[in-house]
Parts: C-alpha cells; structure tokens; sequence
C-alpha cells in the first residue's frame, strides 16, 4: 500500500457517526424499528468495541472470545452495524439496506442463529441480562474446569431502563452478586426515556442503590465521553464484583430535534430530520456508505483480537490432550461414551425389582445415573430441591462465590431467573443446564422458557408436583392449564412418563434432544413400575400401546404419567365386563405427531371408542379422542384435600372410564 492509500485516521466520533448513520438510514429505509437506543449508546459501543471487547470479527465463534449482549434488543441496529463495521463476513451492506426484510439475516430484533454477532436473542426486556449472568456463571465454572489459560473472557451487556424496570433484572442481579461473578459488566442506556416519555412517569427508584445492594460495584459516566467510558470500563475489568456502569445519554443522539425525546424510540427520523442530522454531524456521505478513512479503522478494530486469539490457539495446542478432548466434547454438546449403556443397565435393574416410586423419585434415581455419567450436566432448583428431588451425589457441592468447581445450582426463588440464567448457560456453551421447579410455576418462567424454545437450545425443566395429585396445598398449587400451555409452545418436548423406565427413557429423549428445550412433568404420588425393559426408546415414539386389548379391541385408553395406572384398571375392569380395551402410554405428544400415519392410527385405534384421562386440564385431547370420545380430566381449578378425595371428588378414577367407555359402546 504506498502512503497516499492510506486514509487519514477518524477520530473515535466519527467512529460512532457511523454506527448512527447507518441505524437511522436503515431504519428509515425499513419505515420500521428504533434508531433512538443505536444514536445514543453510538458513543458507549464505539469505545467498547474498538479498545475493550475482545472479538475477532474473521473468527467470530472462538471459544475465548469476550461475549457481548445487547439486552435491549429493540436496538438491534446498533448491533448490525458493529457486525457491518468490523466485518463480520455474515453482515454485508446488503443485510443492512434490508434491515427487517424476510429472507435477511438482520431481523428485527436481533436473534440468535441468524446473525454471528448475536450470542442471544433477545427483544423481550429483561432477557438479555439474565441471559448475560448465565454466560458469566458459565465462564467462570469452565474456567474452573480447564484453567484460566483457556477460559478466561469477559462478558459485556447494555441494557435499558425497560430491561431494569422488568422484575426478571432483580432476579439477574441477585445471582451475580450473589455468586460473585466480578466478569460480567453491564451498561446501562440511562437515557430517562421509554416509550411512553420520561421513565419518570412510571419509576423513581435509585438504580445504583439496587445494584449495590445486590453486592456489584456500580459506576456513573457520561455516556458521550468516550474517555470516561474507557476509564470505567478499564476499571470494571479489574473489579472483585460485577460492574454496572451507568451511562448517562441523550437518546436518539445526533437527531437534531428529536434527540432527547421518546419520539426517537422507535420510528423512522424523517428525510428533513436524517438531511439535518448530516449537517449537524458533518456526515456528507449518502445513505449506506461509510467512507475509506471511517470504515478502515473500524476493520481494523474486527481484527484487533487476531493477536489473543493466536495466542489462546497456541495455548490450546498445548492443552492436555484428555482435558482437550473433553472441552470440546463438551463445546460441541456431544455426550459422553458410556452414558446409554448406564442408561439401560439402569432400566434393566428396574425391570425386574419393580419399584412403587413418584416419577419426581424416579427422576432423581435417573439423574443419579446420568450425572454421573454426563460431566457436563449442571443444575438444580429454584428452592425446591427437597421437592423436586433434584441432588445427586455427582452434582455435589454446590457453587459458591469464588468456588465454580461444583455442579449443582441453588437458584434460589428465582424461576423466571433460573430460565433465563440456563439460556445463558447453554448459549455459552459447554454445559447441559437443567432447572426445577413445581410445574404450576412454570407459569413464572414461561417467557424464558420460550426463549430456550425459540432458539432451539438443549435446556432440560424438571417440574414436579404435576397434577391435583399434589394434595393438600390446593388450587394455588395445583397446575390445571400449564401442560396444555407447554404443549402449545412450537419447539418445546413435552414429557410426562409414567414410571422409572418411561422416565429414564424421557431424560434418553431430552439429551437426544439437541434442538431444543424439554420439560419433564413428574408426580409426587407414588406409582407403580409398569414398563417391561425394551431396547427401543418407546418414550421417542411419543405414544404406544403399553398394554393391549384380549380380543378384538373396542376401546382406547389413552393416559399420561400418573393416569396410566389408573388407565391399567380401568382396562381390568372393562375386561371383566367382557369389553376389550387397549391401555395407550402417550408421554409426548409432540413426538407421537412425528410418527408415521399408519402408527398413530394403529396406536390410536381407529374406530374402536376412545377415552383419555389425565389429572389435568382437558384443554387439546380432543385432537386424540375425537369429538366423539370422552376425556376425563379437569375443567376447572381444584381443591385442598388429600389426593384421593381430590381424584373422587373430580371424577378421575378408573369407574369414570369405564363408564365413559361403556356410555359410547
Ligand atoms: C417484556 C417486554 N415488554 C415490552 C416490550 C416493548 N418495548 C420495547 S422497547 C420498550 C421501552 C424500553 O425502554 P428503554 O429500555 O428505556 O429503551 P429506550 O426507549 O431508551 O431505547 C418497550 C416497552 C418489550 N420489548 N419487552
Ligand atoms: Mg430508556
């Protein structure tokens, strides 16, 4: 390159035109999104990216690399333009000219998968900054596992006023100062404006007492000065806490009227506003063109981690070959050797001593089993663990402030935060996280759950306590809607075994399972073991004949978990009536959707009469029974009282299905 090529240097807020140039361009180009959170924290990300962040654009998945979350997702421009700017191969300039057009990777709000720069998807506030303690909690529990010379980066979050007003943050918060996790810092868009004007209007907390509170370290800049941004910052990387730095800015910075206003938020500037915003900034480059000497250092700032990244490589060639193999084993979510062989050896030992066991105990045998066959499985409960049955001897001791060694998770009463902290934890990979809780209160981690859904992640929920059978705690307690609402989520395996066979097979599936999240619904009554040991998985079939009709078959009993014996006598009881029926196990509705045409209508007996039963909800069995058939379930809340005259009262006994059957005989 002779002298003459090489573009004069811009200085750093020039940098940062360029980030708000192009979101407000693209934006107004989409007549969609919000410019008003890029334009403002321009300044912060700019200082971020180009001396802190430490990334390589050409490699963008290196294990070591720093994780960067932008928990408020509605700026995903500032994102796509990072990504264009350093040069990420999967952000071109036409990706930002057709920022939120379909078959474009850079989609509205900034999702995992589709674009390299995204470690998350977030845009639901909140979920980005608990997302962000998992990937810190991850780091340092790797890091506890195969040293600092290979594990050792920061993980970095902008949020919002709306990601701290939503409940989920406090949740966030609590766990990483309660464990300490002095690598993650987070940036605070303190820019007084949400969407309906000043967060004043709604809010009036001191958003630095609550995180030192929490036990972080906290600091307050002008988020427009870049050389405090850097002294904070530089501070943070050096904390003995988490460091929430607030970034005091404009928001919509740059827009000459609408700077400061809500009206930025989120709607397209307005040619007169853009045209005024480029003389303002003295940007006199058209829309979607950065020019050489602007776009030239950014470049250079994608590739600035070139350097630590050779050096972690060399590193990494230097690693024990067994610790090696294992991290990136555990990187690449493939299981174990061995672990299938502990599985059935498990289920052959259950076969023949046939225990009376809830699946909730069921579950703890089996995760007895696999934790100590599966290193990379991490979990616990969110306060719940005596309930749910979740400890094992493998799992033990649990993690501390400053000990990440262990494996097992008190999350405290935390569901929503224990949902959101496993997405953060798989997303950084290296780790199969599993969170339990009373399935009723599924209904508190529901938005994250989604979330592990959306973005296909192998994140397994326990819930426990799975139907009226829980007893004497009540309606409050008693999940009535929560399975058809988990079963109506895309993406999401629903399991409800119905013994210690049917439940190992379960947990077989959920590992399998890499695409996604699964959800094991288990009892607390006890049950008895009525799986034979078989080769196949029959769980993975979502539904089989357990127990077929004598004779040519005139009824179908369909059942889940718990109901299954019930199911078993109602079948008994038919037979002495000299009614042939057939008892269906259907732990999984969504694989049994997944099967061939001719099985399901062999399983579902086509034609013969058809009777579901789960201590549930009604709501969705009609897909399986027909119009026609009966479903014996709950239609209503329920009531406090012992199991059995919970199981009376309501109606969901054998009788109930023989009458039922015999009514449409
Ligand atoms: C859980 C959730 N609720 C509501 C919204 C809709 N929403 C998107 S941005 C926003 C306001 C956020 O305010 P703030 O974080 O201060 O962003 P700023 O306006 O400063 O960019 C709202 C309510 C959302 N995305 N997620
Ligand atoms: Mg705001």
């Amino acid at each position: 390159m002779t002298a003459s090529a090489i573009p004069a240097a811009a200085s750093a807020s020039e940098m940062a035109s360029a980030i708000r140039f192009l979101s407000m361009d693209a934006v107004e180009k989409a007549k969609s999104g919000h410019p008003g959170m890029p334009l403002g924290m321009a300044d912060v990300a700019t200082v971020l990216f180009t001396r802190f962040l430490k990334f390589d654009a050409k490699q963008p998945r290196w294990p070591d690399r720093d994780r960067f979350i932008l928990s408020a997702g509605h700026g995903s421009m500032l994102l796509y333009s990072l990504a264009y700017l350093c040069g990420y191969d999967d952000v071109d300039i036409d990706q930002i000219i057709n920022f939120r057009q379909f078959g474009y990777r850079t989609a509205g709000h900034p999702e995992y998968g589709h674009v390299a720069i995204a470690e998350t998807t977030t845009g639901p506030l909140g979920q980005g900054v608990a997302n962000a303690v998992g990937f810190a909690l991850a780091e340092a529990m790797q890091a506890a596992r195969v040293g600092k010379d290979i594990v050792d980066h920061h993980t970095y979050c902008i949020v919002g006023d709306g990601c701290l007003m939503e409940g989920l943050s406090q949740e966030a918060i609590s766990m990483a100062g309660h464990w300490r996790l002095n690598k993650l810092i987070v940036l605070w868009d303190d820019n007084g404006i949400s969407i309906d004007g000043a967060v004043g209007v709604a809010s009036s907390e001191d958003q630095i007492g609550r995180f030192v509170a929490a036990g972080w370290n906290t600091a307050k800049v002008d988020g427009h000065d870049h050389e405090a941004i850097a002294a904070a910052l530089a501070a943070a990387q050096t904390s003995d806490k988490p460091t929430m730095i607030a970034c005091r800015t404009v928001i919509g910075c740059g827009a000459p009227t609408k700077a400061g206003s809500e009206k930025v938020h989120g709607a397209p500037l307005g040619p007169d506003e853009i045209a005024a915003a480029r003389t303002k900034l003295n940007w006199p480059y058209p829309a979607f063109e950065i020019p050489a000497h602007v776009l030239a250092p950014w470049r250079q700032a994608g590739i600035r981690g070139t350097a630590a990244r050779q050096a972690w490589e060399a590193r990494f060639a230097k690693m024990d070959s067994k610790l090696k193999a294992e991290f990136t084993r555990t990187l690449e979510g493939r299981l174990p050797e061995g672990w299938q062989k502990a599985a059935a050896d498990f289920k052959r030992k259950i076969a023949a001593e046939r225990p009376r066991l809830a699946t909730r105990k069921s579950s703890q045998d089996c995760l007895e089993v696999l934790t100590a066959a599966i290193p990379e499985i991490i979990g616990g409960s969110a306060d719940l663990t005596h309930s749910n049955l979740t400890d094992t001897k493998a799992l033990s001791p649990a993690v501390k402030a400053g000990e990440y060694g262990g494996r097992y998770l008190h999350y405290g009463i935390r569901e929503h935060g224990m949902a959101a902290l496993m997405n953060g934890l798989v997303l950084h990979g290296g780790f199969i996280p599993f969170g339990a809780t009373f399935l009723i209160f599924a209904n508190y981690l529901w938005p994250a759950m989604r979330m592990s859904a959306l973005m296909g992640q192998r994140v397994l929920y326990v819930l426990t306590h799975d139907s009226i059978a829980l007893g004497e705690d009540g309606p409050t307690h008693q999940p009535i809607e929560t399975l058809a609402a988990l079963r109506a989520t895309p993406n999401l395996l629903v399991l409800r075994p119905c013994d210690s066979i049917e439940t190992m097979e379960a947990y077989e599936v959920a590992l399998l399972n890499t695409s996604g999240p699964s959800a094991l619904s288990l009892s607390r009554n006890v049950l008895p073991t009525v799986r034979d040991f078989s080769d196949d998985n029959l769980v993975a079939k979502g539904a089989y004949v357990l127990s077929p009709a004598k004779g040519a078959r005139k009824v179908t009993i369909l059942a889940t978990g718990s109901e299954v014996s019930l199911a078993l006598d109602a079948q008994k009881m038919l037979e002495d009536k000299g009614v042939a029926a057939a008892v269906v196990s259907m732990p999984c509705w969504e694989l049994f959707d997944r099967q061939s045409k001719e099985y399901r209508a062999e399983v579902l007996g086509e034609g013969t009469v058809r009777v579901a039963i789960e201590a549930l909800g009604t709501f969705g069995w009609e897909r399986y029974v027909g119009l026609e058939g009966a479903i014996v379930g709950m239609t209503g809340f329920g009531a406090s009282a012992p199991p059995d005259k919970l199981f009376e009262h309501f109606g969901i006994t054998a009788q109930a299905v023989v009458d039922a059957s015999l009514a449409r005989l």
